[in-house]
């Protein structure tokens, strides 16, 4: 009953063939992107994950191109002569003008090839440039913007080596090249490749658009306002009117223009002037478990780290149940509104009055992981995990004594007492622990010494609703102000493991064009709250009916007010909180069924359509061209015939639990969400549920709802 319209199982990879037809077709394909080995953000993670399917359709003719950035190159990458002719040829041709010009092999799984520019080695260029990307396109780029300078630099670079490149390849026989741009970081190439009038077809795709972070990112009614703007107003005002203009230049100037997800293409229609040709979602590598039982375990394993972080963080208040305890966590670039963090923080302070004055004895413990500037990890939470370790060194210590003395007393004939097995020495060992262990101050609310400390928004957001890690809250937070990452001496954890031991994510963004992070829990089986204001809830909410059924929750942030979405928010966690150990089971089981929808081996077919059309406007014989070639071959992989997949019907084992606690069927969470508590909230802290985004009281009416 639950399935969808369309989903016939077709998956995109099955239609592909190694890059045989773009071989024989000479069709290539040049993926251009600040981030091709090189982590910033989110677009890292699309061209990351995205790269084996690529390869399967192209084979040996995918190239990344990106900055050449040492840190990252030292790391991710094997450096080495291509291969290829065409590229070798290419890339010393530019050596030999003087661009330092890496090549090699990205250490990802499908190892593709990637062509990697020294912006520095070819600055000296930069005024030179400047003034021909002037002449040509009109747009002026200030001194000061160093960005701006190195997109300028690595653009020219770009439109460089296309230009040679296809002149290379089109000796050999006619060729099909298509460069894909992502981002306004990469525009300059892709204006100036096609100002030149290259034989080349141009993708240009924006992940977020410029004017729309920055206007969200304020106290702006964004999407109310969408179609009132004053654009060069809004983006001389910010200083990024040149910045605007190669973006919106890039989108206007490429074959095919497109955005991850409907409401960016609305945002892009409006801000840029330009309609997406093809949406194109973005998809993740799925590892699928052979056994639902395996994922399973991995949360089990992952939560006992965070137990042991939790013992230690909390000693001297540690008097909850860990077994009654849920970890809930949100996490991504430090864009305090655009990511909901105020939102979510608000909620928390609402489900902690919630879980109180219902008398529950759950303990919800909510991680804060967003980067910012730090001094390191401050003392007391540090002490706290020297301390836990103390308690175990004793205690294992204490342990290893018992069972030597246990065995020696029985070797002798005779059963040992009490007091024989507990010396007062142990005794005395452990009161050491105890009283060394007790603690003057609350619970740190953050784990780093943060620079800013005294305007940095989530510390002061926690502090006006007064969330302190007090013995009385059932509601504890730790804000993480880095990157997780295993070799941590606090949280030893990669941010797939930790993900994996938390029971929800929680992302209630305002402005997010797609959003990895919910996508990311949900493929782990990690049920999650997003909104109806992100690329990702959006298509979950069109493609899943039911989705809350299957862990997938969308906050609505476009008809309802922020306190009421906030209320909403508290609302869905408070259910989760009401959840049973079988029903959570349950839950994790259908969340990480829903994977398969996010599998690129199935939204690859997106990127697939927008290269084809790309291809057909430059060179309309294109189509006939692969028709001639499927059927010498008579196959015909380079047109996979698909439709869109959807919510895959509940599965027989979506029950399929590791746990006997529950043995009863729990009904859907769908049900199990009834109980609502209608918080009375104490005057005191009347204030800390004042939603404080200056955003509208009212609804939102996006103009995509026309
Ligand atoms: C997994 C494990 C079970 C464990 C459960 C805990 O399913 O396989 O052995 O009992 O996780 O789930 P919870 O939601 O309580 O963390
Ligand atoms: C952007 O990164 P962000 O977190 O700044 O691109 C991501 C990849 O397309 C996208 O998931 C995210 O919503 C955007 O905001």
């Amino acid at each position: 009953a639950k399935s969808l319209k369309n989903f016939q199982g077709i998956r995109f990879e099955e239609c592909l063939d190694d890059g045989e037809a773009a071989e024989q077709l000479n069709k290539w394909l040049l993926e251009v992107s600040w981030e091709v080995a090189n982590k910033v953000g989110g677009i890292y993670t699309v061209i990351r994950s995205k790269v084996p399917v690529t390869k399967k359709e192209y084979g040996n003719n995918y190239i990344c191109l990106g900055p050449y950035n040492d840190s990252f190159v030292k790391t991710e990458v094997e450096i080495g002569e291509s291969k290829l002719d065409v590229i070798r040829d290419t890339v010393n041709e530019m050596k030999r003008l003087g661009i330092h010009v890496v090549t090699g092999n990205w250490l990802i799984e499908g190892f593709p090839q990637v062509v990697l520019f020294d912006i520095g080695s070819a600055i000296h260029r930069l005024d030179d440039w400047k003034g021909d990307f002037f002449r040509h396109a009109r747009i002026g780029i200030p001194y000061h913007d160093r960005e701006a300078n190195d997109a300028l630099v690595f653009g020219f670079c770009v439109f460089w080596f296309i230009g040679i490149f296809i002149d290379q390849v089109k000796r050999r026989q006619k060729c099909y090249v298509i460069a894909h741009f992502h981002e306004w970081l990469t525009g300059v190439g892709l204006i100036m490749t096609r100002l030149c009038g290259y034989d080349c077809a141009l993708i240009f795709t924006t992940h977020a658009t410029l004017l729309g972070r920055y206007l969200c990112a304020g106290s702006t009614d964004f999407y109310n306002n969408l179609p009132l703007f004053d654009l060069d107003k809004e983006a001389g005002n910010r200083r990024i009117y040149h910045r605007y203009c190669i973006e919106r230049a890039a989108a206007s100037c490429t074959h095919v223009f497109t955005t991850v997800s409907k409401i960016t293409g609305i945002e892009s229609e409006y801000l840029l002037k330009k309609k997406p040709d093809v949406l194109t979602p973005n998809g993740l590598n799925v590892q699928k478990f052979a056994a639902l039982h395996e994922f399973q375990n991995l949360h089990a394993q992952n939560k006992e780290k965070l137990h042991a972080f939790v013992r230690g963080h909390f000693y001297g208040h540690y008097d909850f149940d860990l077994d009654k305890t849920l970890y809930i966590f949100t996490a991504g670039r430090y864009e305090f509104t655009n990511k909901g963090a105020d939102m979510f923080i608000e909620s928390l302070a609402r489900l902690n009055h919630m879980l109180k004055s219902s008398g529950s004895d759950v303990t919800v413990v909510a991680f804060l992981i967003f980067p910012t500037a730090t001094n390191n990890f401050n003392v007391e939470s540090l002490r706290g995990q020297s301390i836990a370790k103390m308690f175990r060194d004793t205690v294992s210590n204490v342990q290893s004594d018992i069972g030597k003395r246990l065995y020696e007393i029985s070797l002798k004939g005779h059963l040992p007492t009490p007091a024989e097995i507990l010396l007062s020495s142990d005794l005395i060992e452990l009161k050491k622990c105890i009283y060394g262990s007790q603690r003057s101050t609350l619970p740190p609310i953050c784990t780093h010494n943060v620079c800013d400390d005294i305007h940095d928004p989530i510390l002061n957001a926690l502090r006006r609703c007064q969330l302190f890690n007090a013995r009385s809250d059932r509601v504890k937070v730790i804000f993480h102000p880095e990157f997780l990452r295993s070799t941590s001496p606090l949280l030893p954890l990669d941010y797939d493991e930790f993900v994996r031991g938390c029971h929800l994510g929680v992302f209630p963004s305002y402005y997010e064009p797609w959003g990895y992070t919910p996508a990311e829990c949900t493929v782990l089986g990690v049920p999650n709250i997003s909104t109806n204001l992100s690329g990702f809830g959006c298509f979950m909410e069109e493609h899943v009916h039911d989705a809350h059924t299957y862990g997938i929750y969308i906050v609505d942030r476009r008809y309802k007010s922020g306190d009421e979405s906030c209320q909403q928010l508290a609302q869905y966690m408070f259910d989760f909180s009401l959840l049973t150990r079988r029903q959570r089971i349950i839950l994790r089981n259908r969340t990480e069924r829903l994977s398969e929808l996010l599998d690129w081996n199935v939204l690859g077919i997106y990127y697939y359509r927008a290269r084809q059309i790309a291809l057909t406007r430059i060179h309309p014989e294109f189509e006939e061209e692969i028709i001639k070639l499927a059927n010498e071959t008579s196959s015909n992989p380079s047109t996979p015939v698909i439709s869109r997949s959807s919510t895959p019907a509940p599965h027989e084992h979506d029950d399929e639990g590791t746990d006997d606690e529950d043995e009863s069927h729990p009904p859907p969470p769908s049900q199990i969400s009834s109980q609502k508590v209608s918080p009375k909230q104490p005057s005191s802290i009347d204030q800390a549920f004042e939603p404080s985004f200056a955003r509208p009281a009212s609804a939102t009416h996006l103009p995509l709802d026309k």
